[in-house]
């Protein structure tokens, strides 16, 4: 770890025996995937949020928010993990336990060789039914709208929208680790979404310790015992060196 980081900060990661991180869009965003709420570039600055992130908003116009998400794997899909998800990846060789809970759906920090990933917001890979519980299926090549087999109703991503359910063995897993780590490292978040939001609050309720790194100050910062202020893809590997 290099001198570009307080020592307070290099100790609290060097004792850290149970790490668990939360990351969002601003994590995957020097991969080249824009952010939800960036001022300049964010996603909702081009499509109307209801239209993208709501169940109801994608049954008014399911061609259109499929077309929208059919675009948006593709572009995931041509990106590469970034140098700050392969930091954390290697995180796993000095801390003997590490929990990533993710609310992002582009599978980089697995494809960056982290293990034990929380999907918390569901992922791009896979499809399944938006009129009832028929089965999840692989993201299909073709960019035409997908049709349940067994109802007829239109496929949709397999993502946790605004007003849906997150899977509950997923906040269970969330909650355990942020209640039972000494570490917690929040990573490129508005943290304006709950549940993911309520996770460092958790971590801080149990004693541990909140590092807080982002471009700039969030709802979480005042939080923080460090607050790292930088882009995550050059902080990170400067932090885990
Ligand atoms: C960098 C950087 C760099 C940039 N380096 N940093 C009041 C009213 C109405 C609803 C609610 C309410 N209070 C709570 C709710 C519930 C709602 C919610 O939280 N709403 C808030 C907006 C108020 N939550 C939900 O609805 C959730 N479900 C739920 O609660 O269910 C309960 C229920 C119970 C019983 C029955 C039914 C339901 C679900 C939330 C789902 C969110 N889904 C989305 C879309 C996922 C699919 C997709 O990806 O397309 O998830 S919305 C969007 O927001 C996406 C993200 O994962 C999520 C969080 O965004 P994130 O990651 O923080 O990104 P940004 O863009 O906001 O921020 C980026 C940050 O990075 C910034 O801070 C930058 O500065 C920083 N940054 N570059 C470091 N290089």
């Amino acid at each position: 770890m290099t001198e570009l980081f307080d020592q307070g900060l290099i100790a609290t990661l060097r004792a850290a025996r149970s790490l668990t991180i939360l990351t969002g869009a601003g994590m995957s965003a020097e991969s080249g995937i824009p952010t939800f709420r960036d001022s300049l570039t964010g996603l909702w600055n081009t499509f109307e949020i209801e239209q993208v992130a709501s169940l109801a908003g994608y049954l008014q116009q399911p061609q259109a928010v499929w077309g929208w998400y059919h675009t948006h794997r593709q572009q995931i899909l041509a990106v590469q993990p970034n140098l700050g998800h392969v930091a954390l990846a290697q995180l796993e060789q000095h801390i003997s336990s590490v929990t990533l809970i993710t609310q992002n759906i582009d599978a980089l920090h697995q494809r960056a060789g982290s293990s034990n990933v929380i999907e918390l917001h569901g992922t791009i890979d896979t499809i399944r039914c938006s009129a009832g519980d028929h089965g999840i299926s692989a993201w299909p090549d073709q960019p035409d709208l997908p049709l349940c087999a067994v109802c007829g109703a239109p496929l949709r991503p397999d993502v946790v929208w605004f007003g849906e359910r997150l899977d509950l063995a997923k906040i269970q897993a969330a909650e355990f680790a942020s209640q039972t780590c000494d570490v917690f490292l929040a990573i490129g978040t508005s943290g304006l979404v709950a549940p993911a939001a309520t996770f460092p609050m958790t971590a801080r309720a149990h004693r541990a310790r909140l590092i807080d790194l982002n471009l700039e100050d969030t709802p979480l910062s005042r939080h923080a015992r460090h607050r790292l202020r930088g882009p995550a893809a050059q902080l990170l590997p400067a932090l885990v060196a």
